[in-house]
């Protein structure tokens, strides 16, 4: 793929520290199942044409909806679920035009408020919207109330839509009583983010496993190793995989949950500060955490394909 020249942000001033997102990711090594589909992706701006919101908290690099189907296809996924992220609010503008775009290959999830009409909603239904997100990662966004958000909840629940939710690991048991109350399919992004430093075993993860063993509606994205690690990216000799640490954890609920776990490149990989990932090694983690045909298929096929795509699955 290609980037025609650096990134830019369309006149804004980028975050002190945010990377630029890689260009020229190596190909990967693991072939991926026909049909594969990326499962949480972004596109941002231009930004000089859908401007970030002004509530942001960080100002990322431009990345077209162009630069990311150039990269589904260089990665070999035939699909992608395109994100919305907190620094476009809830202008969800440059989301639906690369959906728009995409000729029917990409589903979109939403950040909405409770002022939206309900012929917005099904214009972005129309578009190919299937969910909205619930964000509560504290670096990212202001509170929003409940009460707000169980309303959005019982509004598109509807529509056949889900919520996703994106929280850190020490807020579950807080935030279990609301979560536990969302009428729809429920979808955790980055595995609820816990800190892989703690064991497997533990009990943070162990409280994360319940809610979804006990929530038959709660799904999980086993992704953003680069996010989550401390061990980072390099194997050491002798190992195969990077984001070493990750690992155990993608790979229980991999195997605890075979049917509700989703995956997706995170690209362009917004807000991170230590280490840009390349997305083909990102790729070649996923027979670490998936290690049987069978897993891959659901987890990159026939998982995605029943949520976004209900009618071709
Ligand atoms: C991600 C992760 C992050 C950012 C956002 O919406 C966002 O701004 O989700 C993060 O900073 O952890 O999934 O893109």
């Amino acid at each position: 793929m290609s980037k025609p020249g650096k990134p830019t942000t369309g006149g804004y001033d980028k975050t002190a520290g945010w990377l630029d997102w890689t260009d020229g990711p190596s190909t990967p090594r693991f072939q991926l199942p026909a049909g594969s589909v990326d499962a949480h992706c972004h596109v941002f701006g231009p930004g000089a044409e859908f401007p970030y919101a002004a509530e942001r908290k960080y100002t990322p690099c431009d990345a077209s909806k162009a630069q990311l189907f150039a990269l589904r296809d260089h990665l070999g996924f035939a699909r992608n679920v395109i994100v919305q992220a907190t620094c476009n609010g809830a202008d969800n503008r440059a989301m639906v035009d690369a959906l728009h775009s995409s000729g029917g290959r990409a589903r979109g999830v939403a950040t909405v408020k409770r002022s939206i009409s309900d012929a917005e909603l099904h214009e972005l239904h129309a578009a190919g919207v299937r969910g909205v997100r619930f964000n509560f990662v504290k670096r990212l966004v202001d509170f929003t109330p409940k009460d707000e958000l169980l309303e959005i909840a019982s509004r598109i629940a509807p529509l056949g839509w889900h919520v996703v939710i994106y929280f850190e690991a020490v807020d579950l048991p807080e935030l279990w009583d609301f979560f536990t109350a969302l009428p729809t399919t429920v979808v955790v992004d980055h595995m609820g983010r816990p800190d892989v430093s703690l064991p497997v075993d533990g009990p943070q993860f162990a409280l994360f496993e319940r809610f979804m063993r006990e929530c038959p509606n709660v799904w999980s994205k086993v992704t953003c190793p680069e996010r989550l690690s401390i061990t980072g990216p390099k194997a050491l000799d002798g190992e195969q995989s990077a984001y070493r640490d990750v690992l155990p954890f993608a790979r229980r609920l991999v195997e605890q949950f075979p049917d509700r776990v989703l995956w997706g490149t995170d690209w362009p990989h917004p807000n991170l500060k230590d280490h840009m990932p390349d997305d083909g090694l990102l790729v070649d983690f996923l027979p670490h955490i998936a290690v049987t045909a069978e897993l891959q298929r659901q987890l990159l096929v026939s998982n995605p394909m029943r949520l976004y795509w209900p009618e071709e699955a």
